[in-house]
């Protein structure tokens, strides 16, 4: 069993599509194990994204990622950083297969409604990041 950590960003709480993007996963046979509602601080989401920092669409991200709640959530399931990935689509929805959630209800590259670890270093270090052993 893999643990991933899933993001559920910005646009997606303020579209209405959070119960949407949820049904999907769990339709594929994941689980949700933990999930909670917050706001990031710019610093937060600063460090989150800080492998993209050199990157001209950090600045652009940061402003998104703390414009609004997020759903962070820790899914669980047989290959699940992979098959989270998959579900989610190419990064640009332009780009993403037909019947991912990105290609199906994404508006751009950027408002692109969720985020997905990319690999089992990055879902510990993202597990941790949001859900802190001592339940802080
Ligand atoms: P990923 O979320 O598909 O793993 P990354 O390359 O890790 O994509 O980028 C992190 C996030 O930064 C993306 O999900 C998206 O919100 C934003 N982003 C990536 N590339 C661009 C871009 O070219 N323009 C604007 N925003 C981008
Ligand atoms: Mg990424």
């Amino acid at each position: 069993m893999d643990q991933t950590l899933v993001i559920l960003k910005p646009d997606c709480v303020k579209r209405g599509l959070m119960g949407e993007v949820i049904k999907r996963f769990e339709e594929a046979g994941l689980l949700i194990v933990a999930m909670k509602m917050l706001s990031l601080s710019r610093e937060e989401a600063s460090e989150f994204y800080r492998v993209h920092q050199e990157s001209d669409f950090y600045e652009g991200l940061i402003e998104f990622m703390i414009s609004g709640r997020i759903v962070a959530m820790i899914i669980e399931g047989e290959q699940a950083i992979k098959r989270t990935r998959e579900m989610m689509g190419a990064t640009d929805p332009a780009q993403a297969v037909k019947g991912t959630i990105r290609a199906d209800l994404a508006e751009n590259n950027r408002r692109n409604l969720v985020h997905g670890s990319d690999s089992p270093a990055a879902a510990r270090e993202e597990i941790d990041f949001f859900f802190k052993p001592d339940g802080g």
